[in-house]
Parts: structure tokens; C-alpha cells; sequence
């Protein structure tokens, strides 16, 4: 049986891929952090008591701001494979901290990748290590963006992207590690973050239809980006892993829609006009942002042999049924006099 290792494994591509490696018949460890509530609301349906004995996912207290606590971890697990996915994500929450987000998202890869080589070294272990980079490290770089096309990050979250991409290359390259750097474009689904667009918008919408909330306050509508479902994109992590090389791949749709298009689809499939409930507001806005992502992903096409299934309409119609479904939960609850909370962060 093999077995993978998932930092960030909480998260929306964590689960994702939990679900995805224990469906091939893999033992999954992941890093979870200690917070004052549970953090594993994603992944709770996948866990089992491990006292029984058919358990495979196992979960692993860590933070990528700690090198012993990873060197303890993967000496514990020995995983075949490592997907590193731990990460402060959010673009414009990395403008209010930088340093932290450097620390986990550049720094964290590093020290990860640090403490595979000495595993590597000591136990004479093969270890195959998925980066999770981002079409954010394009940035200002022309459209269509490739494997071919030079970085140009726009916030201090994809300069750390940026630099954990290097750091796998240089890997790889210095100690014949077996790394490879995904760069995947925006991908979202039913169990993607709120604070993020897509999820924000649908999240809102079902609460407006469901008369939980009026107005829905959102920062740049012109924003292009190029959005696939995330159960497609963790296959493709996987399929990297898979490869004979090590490599380093672009994962996207080659289709780009403004936020301004998700709204239009999403309201209008609930029956519902953006424009009545959408409002601005300037905190949304990012000091530098990137106006238009467009993945080619041929070289995951012809290598991988990966595409992706889920297309833009059909993504928006899931993310809005999940929430339509959740909103009448809520309504429910309203109405029985529970307090629902009003989402404010975004
Ligand atoms: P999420 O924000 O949903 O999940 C991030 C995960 O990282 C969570 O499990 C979080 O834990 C964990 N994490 C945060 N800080 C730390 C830390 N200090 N130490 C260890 N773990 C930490 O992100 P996604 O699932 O959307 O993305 C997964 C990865 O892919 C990230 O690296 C992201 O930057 C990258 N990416 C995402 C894309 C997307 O469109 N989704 C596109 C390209 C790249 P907790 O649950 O406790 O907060
Ligand atoms: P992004 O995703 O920055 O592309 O990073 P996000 O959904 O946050 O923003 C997409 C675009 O929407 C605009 N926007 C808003 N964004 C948010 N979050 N909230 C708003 O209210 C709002 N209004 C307009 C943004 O300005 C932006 O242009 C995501 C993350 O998952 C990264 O971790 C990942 O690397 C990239 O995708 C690929």
C-alpha cells in the first residue's frame, strides 16, 4: 500500500485529494494545525477512528512554520508521496501579512523539501514531492500563460509561490529529488473557502434567494481568471506523481470569464439579477492586481494525458446548488429562532 503524505490536507484540494489517493487504495497522513475549533469540517466524512483496523487516513498535528515538528512527521509516516498544499492562500489577505505569508508559502516549502532530503539520505527512501505552485506566479505576464512563460507575481503571496517553484526546481536539480511543480490555475467547487470570489458570490446568492441577506459587496469585476473544478485538479497532482520525470506542468481550463461573467451565470441560473444585490467596496481591491489569467495546459494534455471534465457552466451550477441547499438549512434554522451568522469577510 502506498502512502502519501498531505500538508494542508483541511483544505479545499486537501480533501479533494485525501478522497482521490484513499479511492485508489492509498494510506493517507496528513498535517492538520491545532486551532481553538475544529479545522476538519472537509475531510470529516473521510475519517475513521484509527483504532479500527481498517482505518487509512490518519491525521497529524504540524505547521509548516515548524521544521522539527515536519522532520518528526515524515520520519513517522515515511510517505512515497508528499503533496505539499499547506498554505496561507489568500492573494489579498498576503498584502496585510506579507512576512507570514512568505514564512509558510516559501520558507514552509522549504524547510518541508529540506527535510525530505535528509529523510532521502538517511533511510535510502524514494520520495516523490508535489508543489502546489499558482497561475498567480503569472501574474502581469501576457495571456496565454505556459510552462514556457516568464513569472511576473503581483503580490507578496505569489512572490512566495514564486520562490517555492525555485526551490522545488532547484531541488531536483541539486539532489536529484523527485519534485514537481503544478501550476494551477483558479480552481474551485462546493467545499472551496467563502472569503474566496467564486465561493463568496454563491455563498450570497443562496442566502439572497433564501432571505438571509440583501446585498452582496465585492471589490474588481473585470478580473479574468481561468476556473476549473477542483476534483479535476487533484487527479492531475496525482498524475505528476505518476510521471517517470519529474517535470513541471500548467493545469487550467484555456477558457477565462471575468467575475462579472460568474455573476452573470450564477444569478441568472437562480433566477436572480446581479445587478440589484452587488455592491462595491474598495477593501476588496488588491494594491496590484492581476487582471487576466489563461492557462495552456497542452504539456498536461500530451505528457499526463489530463483534461479537465467539469466545464464553467456546469462548475457554477454546483457551487450554487451546494449553496442553495445549504441556505434553506439556515433559513430552517432562522426560522426555528437559531441565530445564523452574517458572513463579513471576504
Ligand atoms: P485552502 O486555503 O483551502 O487550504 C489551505 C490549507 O493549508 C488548509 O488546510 C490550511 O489549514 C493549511 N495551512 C494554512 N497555513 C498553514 C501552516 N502554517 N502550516 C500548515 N498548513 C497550513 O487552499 P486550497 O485548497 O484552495 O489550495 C491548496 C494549495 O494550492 C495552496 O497551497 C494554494 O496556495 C494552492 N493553489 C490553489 C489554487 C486554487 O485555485 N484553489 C490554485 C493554485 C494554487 P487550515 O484548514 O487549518 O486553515
Ligand atoms: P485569486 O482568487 O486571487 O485569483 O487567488 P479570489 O477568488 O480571491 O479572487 C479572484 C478575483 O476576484 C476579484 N474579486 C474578489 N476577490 C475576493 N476574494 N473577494 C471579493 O470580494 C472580490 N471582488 C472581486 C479579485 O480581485 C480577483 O481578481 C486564488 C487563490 O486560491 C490562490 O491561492 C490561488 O493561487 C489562485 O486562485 C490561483
Amino acid at each position: 500500500m502506498k502512502r502519501a503524505l498531505i500538508t494542508g490536507v483541511t483544505g479545499q484540494d486537501g480533501s479533494y485529494l485525501a478522497e482521490f489517493l484513499l479511492s485508489k487504495g492509498y494510506e493517507v497522513h496528513g498535517l492538520i494545525r491545532r486551532a481553538s475549533t475544529f479545522n476538519t469540517d472537509r475531510i470529516d466524512h473521510l475519517y475513521q477512528d484509527p483504532h479500527e483496523s481498517d482505518a487509512r487516513l490518519f491525521l497529524h498535528y504540524g505547521d509548516l512554520s515548524d521544521s522539527t515538528g515536519i522532520r518528526r512527521v515524515i520520519g513517522k509516516v515515511q510517505p512515497d508521496e508528499v503533496y505539499n498544499l499547506g498554505a496561507q492562500s489568500h492573494v489579498r489577505v498576503s498584502f496585510d501579512q506579507p512576512e507570514y505569508t512568505a514564512d509558510i508559502v516559501a520558507t514552509g516549502t522549504l524547510r518541508l523539501l529540506d527535510a525530505i532530503r535528509d529523510y532521502i539520505k538517511e533511510k535510502d527512501a524514494q520520495v516523490r514531492v508535489y508543489q502546489a505552485g499558482s497561475s498567480e506566479m503569472f501574474g502581469a505576464a501576457p495571456a496565454p500563460q505556459s510552462e514556457a512563460t516568464p513569472f511576473y507575481p503581483r503580490s507578496p503571496y505569489a512572490v512566495g509561490k514564486v520562490a517555492a517553484h525555485w526551490y522545488g526546481v532547484n531541488y531536483r536539480e541539486a539532489y536529484g529529488m523527485f519534485v514537481s511543480n503544478g501550476i494551477l490555475f483558479n480552481h474551485e467547487s462546493p467545499r472551496r473557502g467563502e472569503t474566496f470570489v467564486t465561493r463568496k458570490i454563491t455563498r450570497a446568492l443562496g442566502r439572497i434567494k433564501h432571505g438571509l441577506q440583501d446585498k452582496l459587496f465585492l471589490g474588481n469585476l473585470d478580473a479574468k481568471r481561468d476556473w476549473g473544478f477542483a476534483g479535476d485538479y487533484v487527479e492531475a497532482m496525482w498524475l505528476m506523481l505518476q510521471a517517470d520525470a519529474p517535470d513541471d506542468f500548467v493545469v487550467a481550463t484555456g477558457e477565462t470569464y471575468s467575475v462579472r461573467d460568474f455573476l452573470q451565470t450564477a444569478f441568472s441560473y437562480a433566477g436572480l439579477d446581479w445587478e440589484s444585490h452587488v455592491e462595491f467596496d474598495a477593501r476588496y481591491l488588491r494594491p496590484t492586481e492581476v487582471d487576466l489569467l489563461l492557462g495552456d495546459a497542452s504539456k498536461a494534455q500530451q505528457r499526463l494525458d489530463w483534461k479537465p471534465k467539469v466545464s464553467f457552466q456546469q462548475l457554477v451550477e454546483m457551487m450554487v446548488d451546494y449553496d442553495m441547499d445549504l441556505a434553506a438549512q439556515e433559513r430552517t434554522l432562522s426560522d426555528a429562532g437559531h441565530k445564523v451568522p452574517s458572513r463579513k469577510f471576504g
